[in-house]
């Protein structure tokens, strides 16, 4: 059985250096595991190498310490640099054989923003996927037109390995997103931008446990 079907995906909180407003990747996303987060990310678009190998290496001693499965975005050699637990690419980035390749047993995570991109991730060897943008967001500039429930539903349908669910998930429609049948929620902006990080992140977990338990 793949590692990746043993992981607990309910809340995969995934960090921005846009959002921060001064705080630490390290601070928030600390502050996220104790509100419940399950996985995280460390995803910064706008850091040198070096600050990126810093900041990477306090989140995997952090996430050693809470014993919380800790993926890096996009940069493979990053994520190799700290032992982190994998890596997580989108479709503009390293090709998913490739990396694959290149980073051996560790967790491949895979962004797909359709059912087609959903099955060539799985057969060139992703992990698990992040399928979205579910709604419209704010956080990712680039982001592809969203996608819908629906849409997400269908996907789920035809694909067995994990799915996070990403793209404009908040409090007011994770219930609605975990119905659709995926193994959890990726959040950006409805945990590392709020005020309270904590106390964002534990109403979450408190929102998509219940429909998991539901589901069982
Ligand atoms: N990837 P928020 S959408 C990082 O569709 C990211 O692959 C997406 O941020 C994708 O939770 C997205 O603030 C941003 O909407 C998600």
């Amino acid at each position: 059985m793949s590692v990746a079907r043993t992981i607990d995906w309910r809340l995969y909180v995934v960090t921005d250096d846009v959002l921060l407003q001064g705080r630490s990747h390290r601070e928030v996303l600390e502050a996220a595991i104790a509100g419940g987060a399950t996985v995280v990310q460390y995803r910064a678009k706008h850091a040198s190498t070096r600050q990126m190998v810093a900041e990477a290496q306090a989140l995997r001693d952090l996430t050693r310490r809470t014993g919380i499965p800790f993926i890096v975005n996009d940069r493979l050699d990053v994520a190799l640099a700290v032992d982190a637990d994998g890596v997580h690419v989108g479709q503009d980035d390293m090709p998913v054989a490739l990396a694959r390749r290149l980073i051996g047993d560790k967790l491949l995570g895979v962004s797909a923003h359709s059912l087609h991109q959903a099955t060539k991730a799985v057969q060139d060897g992703a992990d698990y996927l992040g399928v979205g943008p579910i709604f419209a967001t704010a956080t990712k500039p680039d982001a592809e037109p969203p996608i819908g429930l629906g849409e997400l539903r269908r996907i789920r349908q035809h694909i067995s390995i994990p799915i996070v669910a990403i793209g404009g998930i908040n409090q007011a429609n994770a219930a609605d997103v975990m119905r659709a049948g995926v193994d959890g929620i990726a959040v950006v902006s409805a945990v590392v931008a709020a005020d309270d990080v904590t106390a964002a992140a534990r109403q979450l977990r408190a929102l998509v446990s219940v429909v998991q338990e539901k589901a069982l």
